[in-house]
């Protein structure tokens, strides 16, 4: 049996017996599906931008045309992507576990569409925009406009993400600040776990003794409970945690 095979089997233990699981996702776990994570999304076109440049309210009052444009090639990337296996388990797993708390910090929608119930989206959706003057959220909008408008009042709208500096939706937070204080596993998958305060609720759990596994592709392959690490792919360890 490999490290990894140890590691994988003594965590999946931990999950079988759970209470309540917290997950918390990152743009690793879409990377199987073809979408470049957020610390890589600046290939070709975008390399010459700062990705904090195109995610900030000063940066989209600078170039509004800009930055949605770069949404909106995300936004039609995201709908040409699949759900991948690892998206797929945790729907899976959300069957079985008498309570599941799914939180993500990506936009793509993709555990939706992979049939996760309520996910909550910690720093909003590329399929939403939202009024700049009456607050209004939009599931549909003109795509051809450069600077789409509200239907309601005409004011300009703007993609409803949580950009840098922006406070985040305040129920999703308090939400997942709670299951992260509640929970007795937590999972953290396809995460540098650099942005606040996403990367606290982790740390969090642990502190309240809950199981904590980190799943990533800088991780070393380890098990120390409470805390296990495993440096790997979402898409290949996530189905053999949860078969
Ligand atoms: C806030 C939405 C209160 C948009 C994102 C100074 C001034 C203001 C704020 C701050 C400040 N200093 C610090 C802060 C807080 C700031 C922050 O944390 N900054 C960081 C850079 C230090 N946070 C905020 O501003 C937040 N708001 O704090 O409000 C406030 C307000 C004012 C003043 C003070 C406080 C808002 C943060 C939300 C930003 N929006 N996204 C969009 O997507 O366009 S952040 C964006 O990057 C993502 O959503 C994600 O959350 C984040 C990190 O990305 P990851 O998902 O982790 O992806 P990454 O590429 O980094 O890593 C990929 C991982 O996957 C890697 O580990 C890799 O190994 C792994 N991987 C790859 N392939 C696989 C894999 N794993 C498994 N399998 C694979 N196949």
């Amino acid at each position: 049996m490999t490290d990894l095979d140890a590691v994988i089997a003594a965590f999946a233990t931990h999950l079988r017996t759970a209470r309540h699981v917290a997950v918390l996702t990152g743009a690793g776990i879409s990377a199987e599906s073809g979408i470049p994570t957020f610390r890589d999304a600046q290939t070709g076109l975008w390399s010459h931008f700062d990705p904090e440049e195109l995610t900030s309210p000063a940066g989209f009052a600078r170039n509004p045309a800009l930055v949605w444009r770069w949404y909106a090639e995300r936004r039609v990337k995201a709908c040409a992507a699949q759900p991948n296996p690892a998206h797929y388990a945790l729907a899976e797993l959300a069957k079985h576990v008498p309570t599941l708390t799914l939180i993500t910090q990506n936009i793509d929608g993709l555990h939706q569409r992979a049939g996760s119930p309520n996910v909550i989206e910690l720093h909003g959706s590329l399929h939403r925009a939202r009024c700049m003057a009456d607050g209004s959220v939009h599931h549909t909008w003109d795509y051809d406009e450069e600077l789409p408008r509200c239907p309601n009042c005409g004011a300009m709208l703007r993609p409803d993400v949580v950009w840098f500096g922006e406070m985040l939706p305040q129920r999703a937070l308090e939400t997942s600040w709670q299951a992260a204080l509640d929970c007795d596993v937590f999972m953290s998958i396809g995460t540098s776990g650099v942005v606040e305060p996403a990367a606290s609720l982790p740390r969090v759990a642990l502190g309240r003794g809950a199981t904590v596994l980190l799943l990533n592709l800088e991780q070393t392959v380890a098990a120390r409970p409470p805390l296990f690490t495993i440096n790997g792919k979402a898409g290949e360890v996530l189905p053999r945690l949860v078969k």
